[in-house]
């Protein structure tokens, strides 16, 4: 290991992006921390769908413009599923299927997730480290007026229509950060809260029990922690944090997320269009850094990630 290690914490696709612009500065300094709660079974095979859309984006063979699956995968297989009478609204690709398949062969021999994840990122040449939050079974239920859905159920096939009333994370309470993430944090140099859904995506990593004590004990050992809004002008980039933020009675505003976050984190970096938020997100005793957040491509990915550690005065491999 080249130097001290910069932990990030990411759910999909925003965390995802801002990964890829840490990677590029880091490479083997960075871990990961990816939410685990979206994970589902699909046709007999378990799927993790924020590990996965950390892999292929830090991989560079994501599809770019959804941001989860392979770039130019085909669907054969689900097009076969259907023709079986099996659900095809969860769309999985050819080549996505293949890790899905190679990851259940390992568990059911006995692998825990994190072995399992490791490999397949050692198999794609993965310079970062990308650690399941949980080895424990956890599963994010959501409240809508039609009563409790699966997290995939709400989020793909009701395309996140339903109100949001409240969230659940069963599992969450026999869970324990992982001997990798727990050895991550003692090792952090830096912590990074990566763009993702604060609710569904950070949500459940900081619920893991010894979750916030891990990153509390890092930042008492002086390891600054910050955290990157994912709310820029009161709305998402993707997905619904922002209505989800609302429904549950939350401000949907980067002060309404620096609120979440502000009993672990140091710094909150804001978009320069929210500027006007620094004085009430200072007064929660964190310090606001506005810089422009918005990652168009990877050169503003690699920008944003370099401003943040140049933040944190974590400098860079490069
Ligand atoms: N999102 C969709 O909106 N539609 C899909 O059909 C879909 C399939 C899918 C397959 C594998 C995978 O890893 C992710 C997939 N996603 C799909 C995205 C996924 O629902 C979200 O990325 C996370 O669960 C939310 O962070």
């Amino acid at each position: 290991m080249a130097g001290p290690t910069v932990v990030a914490l990411a759910g999909g696709v925003g965390g995802a992006r801002l990964a890829e612009g840490l990677q590029a500065h880091l490479g083997s300094r960075l871990a990961v921390v990816v939410n685990t709660a979206d994970d589902c079974d699909r046709h007999g095979l378990r799927v993790m769908p924020d590990h996965d859309t950390v892999l292929y984006t830090l991989a560079g063979v994501e599809q770019a413009a959804l941001g989860w699956g392979i770039e130019g995968d085909t669907h054969a297989v689900m097009d076969q599923l259907g023709a079986y009478g099996e659900p095809t609204w969860f769309s999985l690709g050819d080549r996505d299927l293949a890790l899905h398949i190679v990851r259940t062969a390992a568990l059911r021999k006995g692998a825990r997730p994190t072995e399992a994840c490791l490999a397949a990122q050692r198999s794609l040449g993965l310079a970062a480290r990308i650690l399941p939050m949980t080895d424990e079974p956890v599963a994010t239920a959501v409240a809508t007026d039609d009563g409790w859905l699966e997290f995939q159920e709400y989020f793909v096939h009701r395309r996140q229509a339903p109100e949001v009333r409240a969230l659940r994370f069963d599992g969450i309470e026999a869970a324990r950060p992982t001997p990798e993430v727990a050895a991550a944090l003692d090792e952090a140099a830096a912590i990074i809260v990566g763009p993702s859904n604060p609710l569904v995506s950070i949500g459940p990593i900081l619920a893991v029990p010894g979750m916030r004590e891990g990153i509390a004990a890092a930042r008492a050992r002086g390891v600054p922690v910050a955290a990157v809004s994912p709310i820029i002008g009161g709305r998402a980039l993707k997905g619904p944090a922002d209505r989800m933020l609302a429904s549950l009675g939350h401000e949907s505003s980067a002060l309404g997320v620096a609120r979440l976050y502000a009993d672990i984190v140091d710094v909150f970096v804001l978009d320069a269009a929210d500027a006007a938020l620094a004085p009430e997100i200072e007064a929660l005793g964190v310090r606001a850094l506005v810089i422009d957040t918005v990652m168009g491509d990877d050169a503003s990915r690699a920008l944003l990630a370099d401003e943040v550690l140049r933040l944190l005065n974590v400098v860079g491999a490069a």
